[in-house]
């Protein structure tokens, strides 16, 4: 068997503990209007890292428009964490704003603070003199970054799911993580295919706009290719795709590819994504599983 490619389903980095304590803590400098605010907060990123995100903004109360306001422009605007540069920017039209991310400063943990500063270094549009500081004092929460793993699956429920000519026995459960039985049989038109072998690959996903539930699920979408025999021939491929959009299944879809693996263009069924015409497709949480 060659490689397998495993997603398990929804990824996400999850933040726990307490809210982000920020405040202004001082402000030094020219004593003028002319400054920058900021903001900060400490979260994940996609990799499961720890990084403080901040934006810096020209002050608020600045002017009546804040789109063409010469005066908010400033060059170069310094970010620091604990006094150490991590990002520059400049205030331009029409946000006069920017935001970035950077690392928590090594060995900064949970309850901590980080001091994040932002420096006008440039002069300010209209000719007002720079070095304004504005400081918050960032509090690292608990944070787990750990990529957690939601596991799921598909069934088929209600009556026999059909889609297009297809029928799909029952018993269909496709696991996104390959490791428990799998079970796909199609019928149509007098012909059969009964998927044999585990998936090769499977795509397991969650689309934020399709309302899957009920049951609760950490996906709406799987999609699986498989291998498996076709009137008791072996050397036949599956592709499939399953979107469950809730409840009673009306609106659930499925496509379903059958080919011969050493000749792809014999199609012997293709059933293009489509509403189910009966049954019901149902994603479920699944249990962690080795
Ligand atoms: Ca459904």
């Amino acid at each position: 068997m060659g490689t397998t490619t495993i997603r398990r389903g929804v990824s996400r980095a999850v933040l726990v503990g307490a809210a982000i304590a920020g405040t202004i803590a001082f402000t030094t400098g020219v004593a003028s209007a002319h400054h920058a605010d900021i903001t900060a907060a400490v979260v994940c990123d996609d990799s499961g890292a720890a990084v403080i995100e901040y934006t810096s903004t020209a002050w608020a109360g600045w002017g009546s428009d804040p789109t063409n306001d010469p005066t908010r422009e400033n060059p170069q605007i310094d970010i620091a964490f604990d006094g150490v540069v991590v990002g520059s920017g400049a205030f331009v039209a029409p946000t006069y704003s920017f935001s970035g991310s950077a690392a928590v400063p090594a060995g900064k943990s949970a309850g901590d603070s980080v001091y994040v500063t932002t420096t006008a270094v440039g002069m300010w549009g209209g000719s007002a003199g720079g070095g304004q500081v504005v400081a918050i004092m960032v509090t690292i929460p608990e944070l787990d970054c750990g990529v957690v793993e939601e596991w799921g699956r598909f069934t088929g429920g209600g009556s026999q799911v059909r889609v297009g000519e297809a029928r799909v026995t029952r018993g269909l459960t496709i696991h996104c993580d390959l490791l428990l039985s799998n079970n796909l049989e199609v019928n149509w038109g007098g012909k059969q295919f009964h998927m044999t072998e585990h998936l090769t690959t499977v795509a397991c996903t969650d689309d934020p706009a399709i309302i899957q539930a009920p049951p609760p699920a950490p996906l709406d979408t799987l999609v699986g290719v498989g291998t498996g025999r076709y009137n008791n021939v072996d050397g036949y491929t599956i592709e499939f795709t399953m979107v469950d959009y809730g409840e009673p299944g009306s609106n659930d879809r499925m496509a379903i590819r059958i080919y011969q693996t050493s000749n792809p263009a014999n199609v012997v069924l293709n059933v293009p994504l489509q509403v189910l015409s009966g049954g019901n497709l149902q994603a479920h949480y699944d249990q962690p599983h080795k």
